[in-house]
């Protein structure tokens, strides 16, 4: 599609309501643009651009764009053209910190960067170097909370030494987040860990003034208590943060898999695995307690990205997940690694969740 695109169809692609903005001033939301779009991104007075996250062969014109921006190197699977864009309705800053580009609002900052590899680095070492310069920024900035990290990394199966990368990179995150004193059951940020084409370890991240709350799974062994048997140092991440900005709740859903206890179940079998997934993300919901929400309750405003291993499950999950979901929430298929070889699919979410219940009164 090559339509021009015409002046205003960037806040009418933004489908907020009416209602919603009238009584929310949300300090970051997730909009998935058409990539034809972006060329009307601009900041207005209702809307500022925090970054935007790109697929495929979306141009890294990073350096031009007045916000942060990061492609990450892998194939969008289901011929939506689309970027992930982070907006805020309060005006936004933008800077840059040890190479990471920022953006933020008084309530909260994005960050995103691409660490290249240094010769002889291993992936651990590559890893706490990254991992040091976010804890870094967030410390000295004073959004001192991390709600969510996304990391990208190639051949996240691959092994080198005995162990494999990824196994490699929860060593270098662990020990940074340990460095920083980090409390494992109370400050860690909800994460996807995903395989992706090409060399640079590539990260982007929300931190928040004011802490979120995190949340695990009752039907998983927390990821930061898997026994050793996975890795030498177990995985940094919650299976969810809830966050309130601006008077609007919403969940940061880690990427969440086929896991029970910490057991990998239906390997080898696509639909299974799609399914267990599912029922994990309702439990994560199910801990909303007044605020839960069933998986198909997710509206317009809500997302998840499924990341498949192979593009050939893409079929099975559409199925399943149109079963399960309300027709009116947005989803992406993304060809990306696990990081256990068992796994074959892991998806993760954004839940907005102060939508207007009538009679609840919020
Ligand atoms: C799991 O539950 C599946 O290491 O940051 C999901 C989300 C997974 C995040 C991470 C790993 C990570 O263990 C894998």
């Amino acid at each position: 599609m090559t339509a021009p695109v015409r002046k205003g169809s960037f806040e009418a692609s933004l489908a907020v309501s009416p209602q919603r903005s009238a009584r929310l001033d949300p300090a970051v939301y997730l909009a998935l643009l058409p990539v034809e779009a972006l060329g009307g991104l601009t900041n207005t007075e209702r809307v500022s651009v925090l970054g935007v996250i790109g697929f495929d062969d979306f141009p890294e014109s990073g350096a031009n764009a007045p916000y942060p921006v990061l492609t990450l190197p892998m194939s969008s699977l289901d011929g939506q053209k689309l970027c992930e864009a982070w907006l805020s309705s309060k005006p936004v800053t933008y800077g840059e910190h040890l190479g990471i580009r920022c953006a933020f609002n008084g309530e909260i900052l994005f960050g995103s960067f691409c660490l290249r590899e240094q010769e002889q680095e291993s992936v651990e070492t590559r890893t706490h170097r990254a991992y040091s310069r976010i804890l870094d920024l967030v410390r000295y900035s004073g959004y001192t909370h991390l709600v969510r990290v996304w990391n990208y990394l190639p051949r996240i199966n691959g092994e080198s030494g005995g162990l494999e990368n990824y196994q490699r990179f929860c060593l270098g995150r662990h020990q940074a987040f340990a460095e920083a004193d980090y409390v494992f059951d109370r400050d860690l940020p909800a994460a996807s860990a995903i395989g992706a084409g090409a060399e640079g370890l590539r990260i982007y991240f929300l931190a928040a003034r004011a802490p979120g709350r995190q949340i695990e799974n009752p039907r998983q062994v927390s990821a930061y208590r898997y026994p050793l048997q996975y890795g030498p140092r177990s995985p940094s991440f919650s299976r969810a943060t809830l966050t309130e900005f601006g008077g609007e709740r919403q969940l940061f859903l880690s990427g969440t898999a086929s896991i029970v206890g910490h057991e990998t179940l239906h390997p080898e079998d696509a639909g299974g695995q799609l399914l267990e997934t599912l029922i994990n993300i309702q439990a994560v919901l199910n801990e909303l307690g007044r605020s839960r929400i069933k998986l198909d309750e997710l509206g317009a405003d809500c997302m998840l990205k499924v990341y498949l291993r192979h593009r050939e499950h893409l079929g099975i999950a559409k199925k399943y997940l149109a079963e399960t979901l309300h027709p009116s929430c947005p989803v992406i298929f993304l060809q990306g690694d696990i990081c256990r070889r068992d796994l074959l699919l892991e998806i993760e979410g954004v839940v907005r969740l102060s939508r207007p219940h009538p009679g609840l009164g919020r």
